[in-house]
């Protein structure tokens, strides 16, 4: 099993079973052939080249009420102004500027923080809404809670990152030189945030779980989401095995102290800490309890691992992120010779807190280790700076390798997967020194 992968035995056992009862007809695939999974995801390109096809986007972005920042960066379907200085558009998402989180604290804040989109976000009014559970995992089923019902149960807050599990993605090709499919994203689609909520664990208890559940699966009250080539997948939806289930996970409806944002999921979204960002469901409307293992296109046919290193069908589903250090700097920034600069930038690791970074101002001959300002989080970040003087002018490649608490370092290459996810090797970020 390659580096990248830190899915350990259990959750392979795990998946092996699931697999077999899929294979002997115990498991439902939600609709999903197979084999138009595999046809679509070589057809369809992946997410960028799917975004106007599903109705109106719920409004267009406006920086009316941004006070010293450029126009936004357009994109369908996501409602809060997206400045310049903050994000890059990629498609129906947006990528938040790492260099625009220096000074911002621990806690990435809402405005700063990245959107991702299968199509656009809606608009849903509080008061209307319900959260419904249902299944054959249920003892008495169907179940509804309102938002006011799970506010009166037992809040608990977390701090936790949300990332995609295809951050990182365009270094696949930048740097090793290999074609992936997906959004290309740099270092941004990850976000850090105080999530309050409750847990999932109490809901599903309160709704009558029995001791036959397997699989929970909530669903998106997002439109369909239908591929270039046509094909509806249907609502975005993935199955979260009920230990994790049962674990950490929130529903959570307060993000830094705010009501969840609009573009976040208002008014409750899943919460899965250290996972890949797709288990973290927004705009929840119902989730289902099941007996039986379940798979839909979000753990089939994407979010596995595929490629010449991997089995046939894939790698098992993924779960946990692996690790990443992002430079709080433009890319191609420039910083005069002569004089002191702090580097300040951000590790993260979902297999273990980070506990140490070193970084390298000379593309990776020398290192020194990073001063760092948070203890490690299996859920969180860490961040930390160096010192730099640059004595001569020219082309620097600054690098960043963190070392998380299992022990794991970031390589130097990461092997490729075909839809590029997580890619976990050091970063080369060039900056021009005048
Ligand atoms: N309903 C719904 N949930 C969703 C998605 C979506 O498109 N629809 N995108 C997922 C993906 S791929 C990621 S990475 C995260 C992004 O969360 P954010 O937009 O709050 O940053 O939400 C996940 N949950
Ligand atoms: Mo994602």
């Amino acid at each position: 099993m390659p580096q990248s992968s830190p899915t350990p035995d259990s959750e392979s056992a795990y998946d092996r079973r699931r697999l077999r009862q899929w294979l002997a007809g115990d498991a439902r695939a939600d609709g999903v052939a197979r084999r138009d999974m595999l046809r679509l995801l070589a057809a369809a390109g992946l997410t960028t080249a799917v975004s106007t096809a599903f109705g109106a986007p719920a409004a267009a972005a406006t920086a009316a009420n941004a006070t010293s920042v450029s126009p936004s960066a357009t994109v369908p379907g996501i409602v809060k102004p997206l400045p310049d200085e903050w994000f890059t558009a990629r498609g129906t998402n947006a990528e938040t500027r790492f260099a625009s989180l220096a000074g911002t604290g621990y806690h990435t804040p809402n405005d700063h923080f990245f959107v991702r989109n299968h199509t656009s976000t809606p608009v849903l009014d509080a008061k209307a809404w319900s959260l419904t559970l249902w299944g054959d995992g249920l003892a008495r089923e169907p179940v509804e809670f309102t938002l006011a019902d799970l506010k009166r149960l037992p809040a608990t807050t977390r701090t936790a990152f949300v990332e995609c599990a295809g951050n990182g993605r365009s270094f696949f090709t930048t740097q090793q030189g290999q074609p992936v499919s997906g959004t290309a994203w740099t270092l941004g689609a990850i976000g850090t945030a105080r999530w309050k909520g409750v847990r999932l664990a109490e809901v599903l208890r309160r709704a009558g779980l029995t001791d036959r559940a397997v699989d929970v699966l909530p669903r998106g009250l997002d439109a369909e989401y239908v591929t270039a080539d046509g094909t509806n997948l249907g609502h975005v939806r993935r199955p979260l095995p009920l230990s994790k289930a049962l674990d950490d996970v929130l529903l959570a409806y307060e993000m830094n102290g705010e009501p969840l944002p609009v573009d976040h999921g208002h008014p409750v979204r899943v919460l899965v800490p250290s996972w890949v960002g797709i288990a973290s469901i927004k705009w929840v409307g119902d989730i289902e309890v099941s007996a039986q293992p379940l798979y839909s296109p979000w753990n089939t046919d994407f979010y596995r691992l595929f490629g010449a290193a991997y089995p046939e069908g894939g790698s098992v589903p993924l779960t946990r992120q692996t690790l990443k250090s992002a430079f709080e700097l433009a890319w191609n920034a420039s910083l005069p010779a002569g004089t002191d600069h702090r580097l300040t930038g951000r590790s993260w690791s979902g297999a273990g807190g980070v506990r140490r970074v070193d970084v390298s101002t000379d593309g990776g001959t020398n290192w020194r280790r990073a001063r760092l300002y948070d203890a490690p989080s299996r859920a969180g970040w860490v961040r930390w700076s160096t010192d730099w003087r640059p004595k001569t002018p020219g082309t620097y490649t600054l690098l960043a390798r963190a070392t998380d608490t299992t022990g794991r370092t970031q390589p130097e290459t990461t092997v490729l997967n075909t839809q590029g996810y997580l890619f976990d090797a050091v970063v080369r970020h060039p900056v021009q020194v005048s």
